[in-house]
This record gives C-alpha cells, structure tokens and sequence, in this order.
C-alpha cells in the first residue's frame, strides 16, 4: 500500500514537473519570438494621442504632399483623430472620401533601397466597404516613389465588383507590368501582379487585420514575392514576377486613406518580411504593437 502510494507520489510530482517545464518552454519562446519582433519593428503609430508615430527608427512626424513640399499634418474635419474608436485606445477616422493623405517618411523606416528590399506593413482596418466607400478605387495603403511608372505598392478595393474586391498589388517598372500601356482595370486579373480576395472579412462591426510583405524587391539574383495575410492568414502571394523598382529612395512615401471612408489604426512597418507564424503572433498581440517597444519621448 505505502509502495504504491510513494509510486503515485513520484509519478504526480514527475507530470507536475513535465508540465511546469513546458509550459516555461513556452513562454520562453513566446517572448524570444517577441524580442524577434521588437527587434525588426522600425515604426508603429497608434493614433491614440495624435497623427506622429509613436515609436520610429526614423522621423515620427506625420506629413502631407502639399504642391511639392511636404508640410507637417495635423487632424482634419475629415480625418480625425477617433479616442476609444480603435482597435487598441484611438484610431484614424476618415469621415468621408478626400484629399487629406496622411503620410510617413521612408528613411529609417520602410527601407526601400535597389539592391534588396524587404519589408512588412501592419495596420488593422474597419469599414464596410460595399456600404461605406465612394465609387471609383480606394487605396487605404500606398507606398510611393518619386515616379508611379518606376513602381507603386498599394492595398485597394476594386471599382467594379459587387461586393468590392480587396487586393495587395506591387507595381515595379510601368513596362514590366503594363506592356500594352493599357489601364490597371483592363488587364485580366491573372495578369497583374497582385493578390485578389474576392470574399474579404472587412466589416464596420469587427477589426480586421491586414499584413502585406516585401521580400528581395530589387535582388539581382534571389526571387521577389510579396504576400498578403487577413486575420493572421496568408491569403496569397505575388510571385514569378520581376520585381524591379526605379526609385529614388529619399523620396519613399508610406501613404494612408487614399479615397478610404472608415476606422484605421495601429500601424506598424518592420525591417524584414515577417513570417506566417510572426503575423499571427502580431495578429494576437492583447495591447497591439505598443508591447513591442519601449515608450519613446515625443
Ligand atoms: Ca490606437
């Protein structure tokens, strides 16, 4: 009887044992995933308290195009600053279809270079697009050079499906991409360098996350792609395509809320293209991308 008691006891402490050590294992690996993050983040604005970026490995300031200058931005009647409306605290409320285009500079930050480019973008959106949008594209995401004909990345929802389609398109040089010189919504879908989804989950009701990533833009040697991920899924990719871009990279341009009407925030640019399992860690993240950085001075 004593024997198999102290058996039980041994056996009860060894599975204790087991299942403290794992579940140290895992959190272990959670936070050195974490440190992985934090470690390629080069931006993240939350919108909570203002346009500016809260964390940045380059300039926080918010700005937009006015003629050829680029003037400091600040809130709108149309494009307001919405406390306790975001995903996490604030968000970028865009009221309605307009010119004002919040933007961010590269330097520091989205990394553009012409030997080898690799990124990821990071923002939630909420919105009904077939209810809330104007008519005509909407690009809620651009990134953009000095020359849209030496390339143009962008997020957009289509003009002519009901309900709208939502894509992740990298445009590199105009004559690699377009060499009928024809317009974007006449070449056939499976032509263009894009993801399409057809049935996306966007909705005014819930947040969705969108990711979009850049890897070897500009490599001679290794094969470009650029993947697009919605709720922590990849949702397709854009390969066997000559990704080349001409652009001169002190005029990069991260750019928000072009023709977009609703909800944007937490947006976050990292150094590399983030895996699949990365995405969905940041998917998951309870305070978003403000756990991957210390809080920085304004
Ligand atoms: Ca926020």
């Amino acid at each position: 009887m004593n024997t198999r008691i102290t058996t039980l006891m041994l056996l009860a402490q060894s599975l204790l044992c087991t299942v403290v050590a794992s579940g140290q294992n895992a959190s272990t690996q959670d936070a050195d995933a974490k440190a992985s993050l934090s470690r390629a983040l080069t931006m993240h604005a939350s919108f909570d308290a203002g346009l500016a970026a809260d964390f940045s490995r380059g300039d926080k300031k918010c700005y937009v195009v006015q003629g050829r200058e680029l003037v400091p931005a600040e809130p709108t009647a149309e494009v307001r600053l919405a406390s306790d409306a975001g995903r996490f605290g604030g968000a970028l409320h865009f009221t309605r279809k307009n010119n004002f285009r919040p933007a961010f500079k590269d330097a520091g930050v989205l990394g553009y270079n012409d030997t080898n480019w690799n990124a990821t973008v990071s923002v939630w959106l909420r919105l009904t697009p077939d209810e809330d949008l104007e008519p005509g594209y909407c690009d809620p995401v651009q990134i953009v050079g000095d020359d849209g004909r030496k390339g143009f990345i962008f997020l957009e929802w289509s003009k002519d499906e009901t309900p709208r389609y939502f894509r992740y398109a990298i445009r590199p040089l105009f004559h690699i991409w377009n060499p009928d010189n024809v317009q974007w919504a006449d070449i056939p879908f499976d032509k263009r360098p894009m993801v399409q989804v057809e049935r996306a989950p966007f909705s005014r009701d819930a947040w969705t996350h969108v990711v979009f990533t850049l890897e070897n833009i500009n490599h001679k040697s290794q094969r470009p792609a650029g993947r697009l991920y919605l709720n922590g899924e990849l949702r397709g990719a854009i390969e066997n395509w000559d990704l080349t871009f001409g652009w001169d990279p002190n005029q990069v341009l991260l750019v928000l809320g072009a023709a977009y009407v609703g909800h944007l925030d937490d947006l976050a640019v990292f150094n590399r293209p983030l895996t699949s399992a990365e995405v969905k860690q940041l998917y998951q993240l309870k305070q978003g991308v403000r756990e991957l950085h210390p809080a920085q001075a304004p």
